[in-house]
């Protein structure tokens, strides 16, 4: 009962407004039919018109200067295979959103300034025009399906199977940094469990697993040039981004759903330096996230080296796997892998151990 009285009130104020609405409204065209010189338009209707042109033409005309006095800030020179590709669809993409982002432009304040008010103007009554919405309707869904369909193509293209000797390396973006890690000797990467991770353990590599015992860490992304690079990416916490603007990459770091893609570097760092005349050139890994306080601090360094270069790297880095660098975590290995993660991090050398076996059994 209550509710309908209420719904009653309601309605009947609603009417009540409405009927006063109405009768102002009459009362004014009334009183206004009498004044001659009434306008429905302010006085400034005409300015206004003026000022949507000059905000047009100013607009479009810094637009142009500042996309060609900051080209270079924009076009950093690519450094990879797939990055020609993407500047391409870039470029593409970018072209024809200038084009109708000025077409559009051109209509919406050149017309508001053509069709401003004017006391003599009558407005043409144009319904409809099948012609147009035709034209309309299909040239952007045929340019927007090009463009998707060729962006696709390339997404599936570093997603997809990696070529064979691909070079994989983890990274994992947490607050407020990045941790590298390299499959070691073997070149393959162990399996990783996020409850081992911990402070010093940054990936949680999983001590059951024969294939982390000879993965080592390391600070900096290093890679070599011309070769497939597989990033295998994961996130902590919250979602980072793994972003280098020469290389044309970025992929989130997910926590919980790893992503991943390749590419193949094709200018070294050394090449770069001397390129852009930078002697303190180098690639960044940034987070291109806003990912917390500290996101400003996930800078990262990316060395591509030369492919000798490399090996020379990487040999003297997989002395130092993460386990001989943290023997403690050996307590976390199971007793019956306990000396194969012995041998395979390099905490007890096997060919002494050898040695030291076959002498020994010589005394026998
Ligand atoms: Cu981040």
């Amino acid at each position: 009962m209550l509710t309908i009285v209420v719904v009653l009130a309601v309605v009947l104020i609603l009417a009540v407004l409405f009927t006063a609405y109405r009768i102002t409204t009459l009362v004014d065209v009334v009183k206004k039919k009498k004044n001659e010189g009434y306008s429905p338009v302010s006085k400034n209707n005409g300015l206004q018109g003026v000022y949507l042109v000059i905000f047009l033409i100013t607009g479009v005309a810094l637009f142009f200067y500042f996309s060609i006095t900051e080209s270079d800030v924009y076009n950093l020179p690519i450094a990879s295979e797939h990055g020609v590709i993407v500047e391409n669809l870039f470029s593409i993409t970018m072209w024809v959103t200038v084009f109708v982002f000025i077409v559009t432009q051109v209509f919406l304040f050149g017309f508001g300034w053509k069709y401003r008010y004017k006391k003599e103007n009558k407005a043409a009554y144009y319904p409809h025009n099948n012609t147009l919405e035709v034209v309309w309707t299909f040239v952007p869904a045929l340019v927007l399906a090009w463009l998707i369909i060729s962006g696709l193509k390339q997404w599936n293209n570093i997603t997809g199977p990696v070529p064979e000797g691909a070079e994989v390396v983890e990274v994992m973006g947490y607050q407020y940094a990045w941790a590298f890690r390299y499959p070691g000797k073997d070149k393959e990467l162990g399996n990783y469990n996020f409850r081992m991770i911990d402070a010093i353990n940054a990936v949680g590599i999983d001590m059951g697993d024969q294939n982390g015992y000879d993965d080592f860490m390391a600070t900096q992304l290093v890679i070599p040039k011309g070769k497939p690079v597989h990033l295998q990416i994961r996130g902590r916490d919250v979602i980072h981004s793994v972003y280098n603007p020469h290389f044309r990459i970025q992929m989130n770091a997910v926590p919980g759903m790893p992503t991943r893609f390749w590419f193949t570097p094709t200018v070294s760092t050394a090449e770069m330096r001397e390129q852009t005349k930078n002697p303190d050139f180098n690639y960044e890994l940034v987070c291109n996230k806003i990912c917390g306080k500290g996101h400003y601090s996930m800078r990262g360094i990316v060395t591509v080296l030369e492919q000798d270069e490399y090996n020379t790297w990487y040999q003297e880095n997989q002395q130092n796997t993460f386990l001989k660098q943290n023997p403690g975590y050996l307590s976390k290995v199971p007793e019956n892998l306990k000396e194969a993660a012995r041998i395979a991090s390099g905490i007890e050398n096997i060919k002494q151990k050898q040695q030291v076996t076959s002498i020994l059994s010589g005394f026998k």
